[in-house]
This record gives structure tokens, C-alpha cells and sequence, in this order.
């Protein structure tokens, strides 16, 4: 395809209030592979997934800022409602804002912790052996908060509905996931409660609001996990 067919295929999706005009269809590229091939590179990439372990121990190493670029652009390739991608990726490496991130998760953990949160809730997460101590908010190179658009948001505050936007942050945050996995670095989903200090703390606007917390960076060297099982193929599935 030449420089100036893709230039009229490229469509700025930045501004929510732009008209919406039917997208262009393109042949799909898509390189078959033959069947051996895929049962191959399915058992791989499953191999290779079952290894990834959530962390709360990270190494201080620093992790080059590329490597969480890449994370994000895969990220961003994840489907989403209407294709309006309703996701902000903040990354975070400065280790003053790391620092307050961490105070202020702390401060609302130990209130739940401490009382806020009932006992069903305290009894869900006893076996994982958290606490109000968020060591990996200071310790992890980088701390990437996704935000969740609520809503588009125009230059002039206009606003545009978005559609199905906790599944397609969800999506885009397992894509992230896989990405950070893949290329031999770990993270944790961590989900402080309530957010809204993420919003203030990382200036974020109205229509945006925090989705997930994800330390990410090199496991401590005594870095270590609960000896957990995942529910098997006959148990998470049914066939008919
Ligand atoms: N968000 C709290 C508690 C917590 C909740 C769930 I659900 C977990 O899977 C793990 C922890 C915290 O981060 O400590």
C-alpha cells in the first residue's frame, strides 16, 4: 500500500466530537497458519501464560521506559465499545509522586482495614495476606494507573457517550498484563479503595476515573507468592 493510500485510511479518533463517518474497509491482513502450527503455538503461549504469578514483592532495578511503552501500545490494541478507547495509561516513575500515591493508597487501606471494610471482606482477602502496607508503590520502577473514561470529553467540554468501557478497560489491562509477562518483567493488579485520590494526585480530568493500579518492574530477589492453584479446564468450562 503506498504512503498516500494509507494517509487517507489514517482518522483522527482523538477528538470525541469529531463526525462519525463510516470507517473505510481495508482487506484483513491475516496470515494463516497450518493446523500443526497452531496447536504448537497454543500450547506455548498457554506454557508460557501459566507461569505468570502476581507479586507484591519488586525489585527497586530500573525497567527502561520503552519497555512500558510497548506494554501500553499493546494495551491500546485491545477491542473496545465503538472503538472509542476509553483508556488513559499514567506512568508513573517519579519517586516523589510514587511516594504520595503510596501514602494516600495506605491511608485509605488502613481504613478498611481497620474497620471500614465488613468481615465477609476481610475473610475474602485474609488468605492473601495483605495489609495496609504498600511497599510495591515506592519499590516498583514504575506504577502505571489506568483510567477509565467515563465519558469522551471534547476541547470545548462536550461530552459523548462511551459504551461498554469497564469491559474494554478490562480487555486493554489484560492485554497489558500478558505484554509485561511476555517480556520477563511481573505486576500486580492492585486496587486501592476508594480511588478518587488517583484522579487528584495524577491530575486527571472530569470524565476520567481510576480503573487498576499496576506496579510494574523485576521481582525482589526473595520475591515470593501464594502457593495458589487455578481452577482446571473441567472447571471453568462447559462444552455443548
Ligand atoms: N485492595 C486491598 C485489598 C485486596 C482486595 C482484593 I479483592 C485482593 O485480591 C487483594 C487485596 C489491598 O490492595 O490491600
Amino acid at each position: 500500500m503506498s504512503g498516500g493510500q494509507e494517509a487517507a485510511h489514517v482518522r483522527d479518533d482523538s477528538n470525541a466530537l469529531a463526525p462519525r463517518e463510516p470507517y473505510p474497509f481495508v482487506p484483513l491482513e491475516f496470515v494463516r497458519i497450518a493446523a500443526p502450527d497452531s496447536l504448537t503455538r497454543a500450547r506455548d503461549f498457554f506454557e508460557e501464560m501459566n507461569k505468570r504469578r502476581t507479586t507484591r514483592h519488586f525489585s527497586s532495578e530500573p525497567v527502561p521506559r520503552e519497555l512500558i511503552e510497548l506494554a501500553i501500545r499493546t494495551a491500546g490494541t485491545a477491542p473496545s465499545g465503538a472503538h472509542q478507547q476509553p483508556w488513559t495509561f499514567v506512568a508513573v516513575s517519579e519517586a516523589t509522586l510514587k511516594r504520595r500515591i503510596r501514602e494516600a493508597a495506605e491511608d485509605e487501606e488502613r481504613v478498611n482495614y481497620t474497620g471500614r471494610m465488613p468481615p465477609d471482606w476481610l475473610d475474602a482477602v485474609a488468605p492473601l495476606g495483605t495489609d495496609q502496607n504498600k511497599p510495591h508503590l515506592t519499590d516498583a520502577p514504575w506504577v502505571v494507573v489506568v483510567f477509565r473514561q467515563i465519558f469522551g470529553l471534547a476541547q470545548d467540554g462536550g461530552k459523548r457517550t462511551y459504551y461498554y468501557t469497564q469491559e474494554s478497560c478490562g480487555i486493554a489491562v489484560g492485554l497489558f498484563i500478558s505484554a509485561i509477562h511476555h517480556m520477563g518483567l511481573v505486576t500486580l493488579t492492585h486496587t486501592p479503595s476508594p480511588m478518587g485520590f488517583l484522579a487528584t494526585l495524577l491530575e486527571r480530568p472530569d470524565n476520567e476515573k481510576a480503573f487498576l493500579v499496576m506496579p510494574v518492574g523485576y521481582p525482589a530477589a526473595n520475591a515470593r507468592v501464594p502457593d495458589l492453584r487455578r481452577r482446571s479446564l473441567e472447571e471453568i468450562s462447559i462444552w455443548k
